[in-house]
C-alpha cells in the first residue's frame, strides 16, 4: 500500500497467502463489482512533531467491492492500531476534518465504546459501519460524508459524519439504522461539528438522539 506510514497500518494477512494463477479463473469471475462512490481510506498518525492536519494521511482509494476486501485484509484492524491513531473512510474528495466544505455544516453520530469493547465490539462495529457506507445502505446515503474510528486510551469512538445538521429526517434515519444494524441498546447522540470544535466531545450537547 502506498503511504508514508504504511508500516503502521499494514497487517500480516498477506504474508502467508498463496496466490493462485489468475489464468485458471474463468473471466466472468474476474469482474469487479463497482461501488456507487469512490472512497478514500485515511490514517491519523498522531506524530507530535506535526500539526493535526499534517497527521491525516490519505492512504488509498477504492471503488469496487473486491478492492475494498483486498484492502481490508491487508491492513491492521482498529484494535491493532496504536492508541491515538484513527482510520477514516470518506467519499473521495472530502477530507475527514471539520474544515472541509462538505463537513462545515455537518455533524456526527457518535458511538463511544467502553474499554472492554475494544476486544468484543470495536472491529466488528467498524467493519459494519464501513459496509453500511460503501454499500449505500442508508435511505439518505447522499447525506453521508464518511466515518471515523478513534483508538484512544480512555474510550474508543466510532462516528458517522453527515453533511447537513438541519436535515432532521435524514439524520434521524441514519442514526436509527446505525443503531439498529450494530445492535446497540443504549442511546446514541448526534452532535454538530461546530459544537465539538469548541468543547470536549464528552461535554458536547446532542442535537438529536436515537
Ligand atoms: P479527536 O481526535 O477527535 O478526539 O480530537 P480525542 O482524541 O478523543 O479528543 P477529545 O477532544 O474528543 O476528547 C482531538 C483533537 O484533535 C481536537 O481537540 C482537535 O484539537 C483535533 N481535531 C479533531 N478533529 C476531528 C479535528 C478537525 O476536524 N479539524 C481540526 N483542525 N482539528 C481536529
Amino acid at each position: 500500500m502506498a503511504g508514508n506510514n504504511a508500516e503502521d497500518v499494514e497487517g500480516s494477512a498477506g504474508a502467508d497467502c498463496k496466490t493462485n494463477s489468475t489464468a485458471e479463473v474463468p473471466p466472468e469471475f474476474l469482474i469487479k463489482h463497482p461501488l456507487q462512490n469512490t472512497w478514500s481510506l485515511w490514517f491519523y498518525d498522531n506524530d507530535r512533531t506535526k500539526s493535526w492536519e499534517e497527521n491525516q494521511i490519505e492512504l488509498t482509494t477504492f471503488d469496487t467491492v473486491e478492492d475494498f476486501w483486498r484492502l481490508y485484509h491487508h491492513i491492521k484492524l482498529p484494535s491493532e492500531l496504536r492508541q491515538g491513531h484513527d482510520y477514516a473512510v470518506f467519499k473521495q474528495g472530502i477530507r475527514p476534518m471539520w474544515e472541509d466544505d462538505a463537513n462545515k455544516m455537518g455533524g456526527r453520530w457518535l458511538i463511544s465504546l467502553e474499554k472492554k469493547q475494544r476486544n468484543s465490539d470495536l472491529d466488528r462495529f467498524w467493519l459494519d459501519v464501513v459496509l453500511l457506507l460503501i454499500g449505500e445502505n442508508f435511505e439518505h446515503a447522499e447525506e453521508i460524508c464518511g466515518a471515523v474510528v478513534n483508538v484512544r486510551p480512555k474510550f474508543d469512538k466510532i462516528a458517522i459524519w453527515t453533511a447537513d445538521t438541519s436535515k432532521q429526517q435524514a439524520n434521524l434515519e441514519i442514526g436509527r439504522k446505525l443503531k439498529d444494524q450494530l445492535g446497540i441498546h443504549g442511546v446514541i447522540g448526534f452532535q454538530l461539528h461546530r459544537d465539538t470544535m469548541v468543547k470536549h466531545s464528552s461535554a458536547t450537547k446532542n442535537l438529536y438522539t436515537v
